[in-house]
């Protein structure tokens, strides 16, 4: 199976780090850049967007769906998918901030002139960063090994390095609670160093 992303993506690291998790997938990594097309990609995924997921029978596109079909591919499942309803809700706004986060981003690069989506992306993910430290803080999270918390220790990597201002509103709790994180190896095996080496497979 042939995996399509880019050094940048968040969605992309994201699904790098659950395969890593997986361990023995027979997975190749294909570099592409998503916004020039490349046929190449359009072939696989018709959204143009990554990662996306070749497989023999198909091609998988979204990083949650890549991600759980690791899980049910792989022969170790480290990562748990949501029990409970507080893990949905975990999981929703993790990814919902990453997906905003990834907006701004976006909508800064291909229309620098700031307008009313860049405001509500930046407006989404602050208050999104408040529930999360006050979620932790009237319930301190166990460090687990499951999808949301994958998903939450991605964003707020990712919202640290290309929103830095609006990561200073994460608690040092949170963020200590990130810092000690279970998945933190997996992590930073993923870095963005060894992303931007663009590797043929995940060693
Ligand atoms: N919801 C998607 C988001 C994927 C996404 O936005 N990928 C970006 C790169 S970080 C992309 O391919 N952008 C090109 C485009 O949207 O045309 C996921 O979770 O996989």
């Amino acid at each position: 199976m042939k995996l399509y992303l880019n050094a940048t993506s968040p969605f992309s690291r994201l699904a790098v780090v659950a395969a890593k998790l997986t361990e023995n997938l027979p997975l190749s990594l294909t570099w592409v850049e998503p916004w020039e097309n490349p046929d190449s990609l359009l072939a696989v995924n018709p959204l143009g967007q990554i990662p996306a997921l070749e497989l023999d029978e198909g091609a998988i596109s979204e990083s949650l769906a890549i991600c759980q079909y690791f899980q049910m591919a792989g022969q170790e499942q480290r990562l748990s998918l949501p029990q409970s309803s507080q893990e949905f809700t975990q999981l929703g706004l993790a990814k919902g901030l990453m997906e905003l986060s990834f907006r701004f981003v976006a909508l800064s690069r291909f229309h620098p002139q700031a307008g009313t989506l860049h405001q509500r992306s930046l407006d989404g993910v602050s208050r999104a960063v408040v529930r999360l430290n006050q979620d932790w803080h009237q319930q301190p999270w166990p460090p687990q090994t499951s999808l949301s918390q994958l998903v939450l220790l991605v964003a707020l990597d990712y919202l640290q390095l290309r929103l830095p201002e609006q990561h200073q509103q994460v608690t040092p709790e949170l963020t200590s609670w990130c810092a000690e994180h279970p998945l933190q190896p997996a992590l930073q095996h993923v870095s963005l160093e060894w992303l931007a080496t663009q590797p043929a497979v995940i060693s």
